[in-house]
């Protein structure tokens, strides 16, 4: 049996690939891991079904024989270790590389989703002008550190790991804004991961179910 997660019916990002199921999609793909999609409504996620699997009724869930997942840090670290590939043999190296896949989640990726609010949620809101600039230096204090521990490496330390695909799957949702195009060591960062062909089968296969579902509406 192949492991199940869940993704968006119909994804609001439009089939660009920025809603988290697309980590894991891509954490599949690096192991070689085969995997079943079931799609769900906004909705669905808030019915009691979906919340035993997601307490907060979200997307995406990762199911496995009597397992059960969310949370995407959790989900692709129990990929990563369960098939190799996606972090190193070295026990040290290892650990490395799980600290960033922490540092993805709780430092870098807190000021990006603020900017997703503040343009999304609050864009009407009065203060919005005074507070884009001072949520967008929150990121750059994130950004500057990142670019400079990155150099001229490929990678943030050593072989390709499941830190570097959190990394890049969180500075992916600031594609649209400019900012990581003001470092670019880690543009190219981005651009690098996007090119592996396990990226590329993901991208493809959130695509597809987009496609599927603006062929139907
Ligand atoms: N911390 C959790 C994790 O990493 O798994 C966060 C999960 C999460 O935020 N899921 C979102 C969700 O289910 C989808 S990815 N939201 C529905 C809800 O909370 O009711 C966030 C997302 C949504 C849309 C875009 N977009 O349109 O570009 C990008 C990212």
């Amino acid at each position: 049996m192949n492991p199940t997660i869940t993704a968006f019916a119909t994804s609001p990002d439009r089939g660009r690939g920025l809603a988290r199921d697309m980590r894991v999609r891509w954490a599949l793909e690096e192991v070689g891991q085969p995997y079943d999609v079931r799609l769900v409504s906004f909705a669905e996620m808030k019915q009691p079904a979906h919340r035993a699997l997601h307490p907060f009724g979200q997307i995406p869930t990762y199911e496995d024989g009597d397992l059960a997942l969310f949370e995407t840090g959790a989900i692709v670290l129990h990929i990563a270790q369960t098939h190799p590939g996606l972090l190193p043999e070295d026990a040290d190296a290892r650990a490395r590389a799980i600290g960033w896949m922490f540092a993805s989640v709780s430092t870098i990726e807190p000021p990006i989703i603020d900017l997703t609010i503040a343009k999304l949620v609050e864009g009407d809101k009065s203060w919005r002008t005074e507070r884009l600039p001072l949520v967008e230096d929150r990121i750059r204090d994130r950004l500057q550190p990142l670019s400079a521990r990155l150099g001229d490496a490929d990678w943030l330390d050593g072989e390709f790991s499941a830190g570097d695909l959190m990394v890049i799957d969180v500075l992916r949702r600031l594609s649209s804004s400019g900012l990581v195009g003001e470092y670019p060591n880690l543009a190219a960062y981005v651009a690098r991961g996007e090119a592996r062909p396990a990226f590329q089968r993901a991208f493809a296969a959130q695509l597809a179910v987009f496609k599927a579902g603006a062929g139907q509406a």
